[in-house]
């Protein structure tokens, strides 16, 4: 099959999502929104218009709640605003031709007490620090320590993740993407390493997953399944959330994710942003629905793990940052431009929405 054929450039159907291509671009933290309000503004309808040709744009993660912030300038999808906001950008998106579903957030312990509501610890499923940054107005500087949450304060949390979905719907969203990988606070929950409570939302496997699947029980029935992805890291210490027993964990998760009909499952293989260990491959296996890899893809990985039904979907991180036309650079073989690290978070239009398409090069060559 010569590779411009590649099944990665054909349309596939995800749960009621009918995607033009399988190349999806991942959700991307880009810090630009509006601090006070989390919203986005034009610069945002400009930047996921530009790269309307992925199979499916998942936005950046959007906090679900204030509790759930947990870095500067991230947006959120819970009010009015933030959802009028969001509007321009799907009406855009989708009169480019464009799929894209909003990835929903709460950070849990990845968070300081400049970004939570009257100054309040964050909160997780236990009070363990986790020891990596965050950047606040000031800079960088350490999550804050949080404080365990009560038992009965995880129905209002459930509620809020109920909340956010029907703000994305309103919000004109293909779907949602519940965000539940690299060490935020469903991950935290899910992972023996972060989760040392001794009620029903810890300890047992069944215990640790109780809060994940309260959210889908309930998400579902806000939404149709078939609307919502959820993206899982069981293999990466994301954030400083670990698991003594990845397969162990994500074996039953997997199983009973499968129950929902959902639109896919986004899998980070491997430790986030880096190697790609652990054995994904076997929980894909497992998982009866569409499937997105995601981790340090390169073309030819995703042409072979696409031909080989490895793969249903390949999300693409980095590379749409620097190629607003992704797809059809991958097509075409091109030359990929490399991400400015500098512009990756914060400023505005530079390094943003000025990454040029291969049509645009051409023309300036010529
Ligand atoms: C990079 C910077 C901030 C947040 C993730 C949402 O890792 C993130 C994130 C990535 O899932």
């Amino acid at each position: 099959m010569s590779q411009d054929a590649s099944p990665l450039f054909t349309p596939f159907r995800a749960g009621a999502l009918d995607l033009s291509n399988r190349v999806v671009m991942a959700p991307l933290t880009r810090s630009r929104a509006d601090d006070e309000t989390g919203t986005v503004s034009d610069l945002h309808v400009t930047y996921y218009t530009q790269r309307a040709s992925a199979g499916l744009i998942i936005t950046e993660a959007a906090q679900i709640s204030p509790q759930g912030k947990g870095y500067i300038s991230t947006p959120g999808i819970y009010t009015s605003e933030q959802v009028a906001a969001w509007r321009k950008v799907t009406d855009a998106v989708h009169e480019a031709g464009g799929k894209i579903v909003i990835q929903l957030w709460h950070v849990g312990r990845i968070s300081h007490t400049e970004f939570q509501p009257d100054r309040q610890k964050p909160v997780a499923p236990s009070a363990i620090g986790a020891d990596v940054d965050t950047y606040l107005s000031s800079g960088y500087s350490k999550t804050s320590v949080p404080r365990a949450l009560d038992a009965d304060e995880i129905a209002g949390i459930v509620l809020d993740y109920v909340h956010a979905t029907n703000c994305a719907m309103e919000a004109g969203f293909d779907g949602v993407e519940l965000h539940a990988a690299n060490g935020y606070l469903i991950d935290q929950f899910l992972k023996d390493g972060t989760n040392k409570r001794g009620d029903r939302y810890g300890g047992s496997i069944e215990n640790r997953t109780r809060f994940l699947f309260e959210i889908m029980d309930a998400m579902t029935g806000a939404v149709d399944a078939d609307r919502i992805g959820i993206r899982l890291s069981p293999f990466s210490a994301a954030n400083n959330a670990t698991e003594s027993d990845p397969m162990g964990m994500f074996t039953p998760v997997v199983e009973r994710l499968n129950r929902y009909g959902l639109a896919y499952l986004h899998m980070v293989e491997g430790q986030t942003g880096g190697e790609r260990k652990g054995d994904y491959d076997a929980l894909r296996q497992l998982w009866t629905g569409p499937y997105m890899g995601n981790n340090a893809y390169d073309r030819s990985l995703a042409i072979s793990r696409v031909a080989d039904g490895s793969v249903d979907l390949v999300a693409f991180g980095r590379p749409f940052i620097a190629n607003p036309d992704l797809p059809e650079r991958l097509r075409q073989d091109a030359t990929l431009n490399k991400p400015d690290p500098d512009t990756m978070y914060g400023g505005e239009e530079g390094g943003y929405i000025d990454y040029p398409t291969l049509e645009e090069e051409r023309a300036e060559a010529s």
